[in-house]
C-alpha cells in the first residue's frame, strides 16, 4: 500500500500530472505515510527520475518545468506538517538562490525543513544579487546565510556574496552554509564557506551545530 501509493505519486510528478500529484499526496497524508517518505520516495524520487531523462535528452524543458509546479503542489500540502514548532525560533537564517539560477525546490525544501526544525527563515527567493543578501543581513539578527546553486556557472556568485561580505565588513557577523546539487565540500572549502551540506536533512544537523561554534 504505501509502496504503491509512493510509485503513483512518482509516476504522476514524472507526467506532470499536478492533479494527480495533489490527490496521491493527500492520499498519502491521510493513509498516515511518513512525510520524509512522501518527500525523498514519492516528490524527490520522480524529480531525480526526471533529472536522468533531461541529462539524457530523453524529456525537454517544458517537460522539466511542468514536473517542477507539480512538485511545488506536493511540497505545498506537506509543508504545514513541518510547520509545527510553536517555540521561540532557535536561529535566523536568510537563504536564496544565487545570482544567475533560478532552480528552487532543493532551496525551498531546506527552507521547510529549517522552519520545521524551529529556524526562522527569510526567503530571498530566486537569482538573488549579491546586494540582495547584504542588504538582508545588514538588517541585523541573523545568524546564518543559506546559498543554494543548481548550476555550475551560478556556483561562482556564491564566492562574489562571500568576498562583498568581507569587504562590507559583515563577514563575522554571520555563518555561511552553501549547497546545491553541483556544490561539494572542496568547492565551499574553496570559498571560505562555514559549510556545506549535500541534503536538506544535513542542512539542518549543519545548522544546528554552526550556531553553538
Ligand atoms: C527542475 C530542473 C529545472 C527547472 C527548475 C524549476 C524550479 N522551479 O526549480 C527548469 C526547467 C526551470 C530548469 C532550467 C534550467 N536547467 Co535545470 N534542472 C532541473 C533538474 C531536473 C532538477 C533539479 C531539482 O529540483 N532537483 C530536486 C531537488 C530536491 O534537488 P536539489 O536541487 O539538488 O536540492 C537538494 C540538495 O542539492 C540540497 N540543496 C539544495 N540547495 C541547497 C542549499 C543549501 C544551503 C544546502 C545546505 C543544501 C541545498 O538539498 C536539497 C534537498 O535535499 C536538474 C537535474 C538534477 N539532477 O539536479 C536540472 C539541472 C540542474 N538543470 C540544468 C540546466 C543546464 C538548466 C538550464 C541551463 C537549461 C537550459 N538550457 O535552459 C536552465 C537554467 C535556468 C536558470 N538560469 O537557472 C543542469 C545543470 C548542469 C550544470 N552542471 O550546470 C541540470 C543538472 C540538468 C542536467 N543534467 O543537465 N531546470
Amino acid at each position: 500500500m504505501k509502496d504503491k501509493i509512493l510509485n503513483d505519486i512518482k509516476a504522476a510528478l514524472m507526467r506532470g500530472d499536478r492533479a494527480g500529484v495533489t490527490a496521491l499526496t493527500k492520499a498519502a497524508l491521510d493513509a498516515g505515510v511518513s512525510i520524509p517518505d512522501i518527500l525523498n520516495d514519492g516528490l524527490i524520487a520522480g524529480m531525480d527520475i526526471i533529472g536522468g531523462k533531461f541529462k539524457n535528452n530523453e524529456v525537454f524543458i517544458p517537460e522539466v518545468l511542468i514536473a517542477a509546479k507539480a512538485m511545488h503542489e506536493g511540497m505545498a500540502l506537506i509543508e504545514p506538517h513541518f510547520l509545527k514548532c510553536g517555540i521561540k525560533p532557535m536561529g535566523k537564517v536568510v537563504i536564496g538562490t544565487v545570482k544567475g539560477d533560478l532552480h528552487d525546490i532543493g532551496k525551498n525544501i531546506v527552507s521547510m525543513m529549517l522552519k520545521g526544525s524551529c529556524f526562522e527563515v527569510e526567503d530571498c527567493g530566486i537569482d538573488v544579487p549579491t546586494e540582495k543578501f547584504i542588504e538582508a543581513i545588514r538588517k541585523g539578527g541573523v545568524d546564518i546565510l543559506a546559498m543554494s546553486s543548481l548550476l555550475t556557472t551560478s556556483m561562482n556568485s556564491m564566492k562574489d556574496t562571500i568576498s562583498a561580505l568581507k569587504a562590507a565588513g559583515l563577514r563575522d557577523k554571520v555563518k555561511v552554509m552553501v549547497g546545491g546539487a553541483p556544490v561539494t565540500k572542496e568547492f565551499a572549502d574553496s570559498i571560505e564557506a562555514d559549510c556545506y551540506a549535500k541534503d536538506a536533512a544535513i542542512a539542518v544537523d549543519k545548522a544546528k551545530e554552526l550556531l553553538k561554534r
